[in-house]
């Protein structure tokens, strides 16, 4: 059965710069312009909506966008802070769905055609999606929801920023025939260009066009591009699952010796490592030992048993064999960390159809 997908793309609003006005509240409102300084070679990463007023956009140079605005208020990049919160924004999305695509730091594919809740509505997903990161982050976020990641994509810019744009199958097609062609996702500068030389402006011109002159026009991508246009895009959302271990560790106020001490923080970050597997969903067969002692050296000690560890229950009666193998207690440690590792292969990204059901 070839039944419907339910497809969500959720992209931050000027990301770099809107976790810029919302750690420096005086930058609220302000034409903030992330990236190099406009006295150097540099470029701009990003630039808040204030900013892009005054014509200033993403990978312009920073010289130039100091020209069009002088006023504006140059920052660097503060990568890590971005890194939070992408990686708040993905537990986000895992509460949904495992299959979560990754674009980029601040957007990402999700498949929810089946999700935990078993929602039938992906707009209403979206849409808490949204609130929940506003909520955790302080951020706003766009989203597209259709039923394929070309649609999703391109109708998560339509309402932005801080909107929604739900793109249901049966309005498909009017909306690809109004898109400009400029706007087609993964039809690059020179490729529009191209279009327009052979009177493609919109989806609609494109569309008049059939497979075989596409791929005389534009090579393989033809076939990409008449599909788009009859909106057909059969790419799956695959999640980039790389995780191969999830472990917590600590860095102590003061080194310490004492055994009861040490087993107690050790407790904790078992318990701690659970919940973590819990809510990925994840069992391991490997536990690990971090120890690095008051001189910075630094040991692992592992142990792999057959059967699956997912509860600090299963992790605790593994640490006193493991601790012997250390020094920790007969030399002061600084550090104390507990890693699950060994997961199953993931399970196959397929898609797993269920009945139409209201998108
Ligand atoms: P985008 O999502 O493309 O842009 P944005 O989030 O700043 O703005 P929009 O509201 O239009 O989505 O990119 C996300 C971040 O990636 C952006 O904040 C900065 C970084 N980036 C660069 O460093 N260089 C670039 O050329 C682009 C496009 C983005
Ligand atoms: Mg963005």
């Amino acid at each position: 059965m070839n039944s419907i997908r339910k497809i969500i793309h959720i992209d931050m609003d000027a990301f770099f710069a809107s976790v810029e006005q919302r750690d420096q509240p005086e930058y609220r409102g302000r034409p903030v312009i992330v990236g190099g300084s406009p006295d150097s070679r540099g470029v701009v990463c990003t630039a808040s909506y204030e900013a892009r007023r005054f014509g200033v956009h993403s990978a312009m140079s920073s010289a130039q966008a100091y020209r069009l605005c002088p006023q504006g208020i140059f920052l660097p990049p503060r990568f890590q802070a971005y890194k939070q919160v992408s990686m708040q924004i993905r537990e986000i999305f895992f509460e949904y769905t495992d299959l979560v695509e990754p674009l980029s730091l601040d957007e990402a594919y999700l498949d929810v055609t089946r999700n935990r809740q078993g929602m039938p509505s992906a707009t209403i997903i979206a849409q808490e999606i949204r609130r929940k990161i506003r909520e955790e982050t302080g951020l706003t976020s766009s989203a597209g929801v259709s039923f394929n990641k070309f649609l999703a994509k391109v109708a998560s810019d339509v309402n932005k920023p801080d909107g929604i744009k739900v793109v249901p199958p049966e309005e498909a097609e009017a909306f690809i025939a109004a898109l400009p062609i400029e706007n087609f996702y993964g039809v690059g500068k020179v490729t529009a260009r191209k279009m327009r030389q052979f009177g493609i402006r919109t989806g609609a011109d494109l569309k008049r066009f059939r497979p075989e002159d596409l791929i005389a026009i534009f090579g393989k991508n033809g076939w990409f591009y008449y599909e788009i246009a009859h909106g057909i895009d059969r790419r799956k959302v695959c999640p980039v699952w790389n995780r191969k271990s999830i472990g917590k560790e600590v860095t102590l106020e003061h080194d310490i010796d004492d055994i009861d001490d040490i087993n107690t923080i050790l407790h904790d970050l078992a318990a701690e490592v659970a919940k973590e597997l819990q809510r990925h969903r994840l069992q391991g067969k490997t536990v690990t030992l971090k120890v690095k002692y008051a001189d910075f050296q630094s040991i692992t000690r592992s142990k792999t048993q057959a059967e699956d560890i997912a509860a600090a229950a299963q992790i605790v009666p593994l640490l006193p064999e493991l601790l012997a193998k250390t020094e920790a207690g007969s030399r002061k440690v600084r550090l104390l960390g507990i890693t699950v590792s060994s997961f199953p292969a993931p399970i196959a990204a397929e898609m797993v159809y269920q009945p139409e059901l209201p998108f």
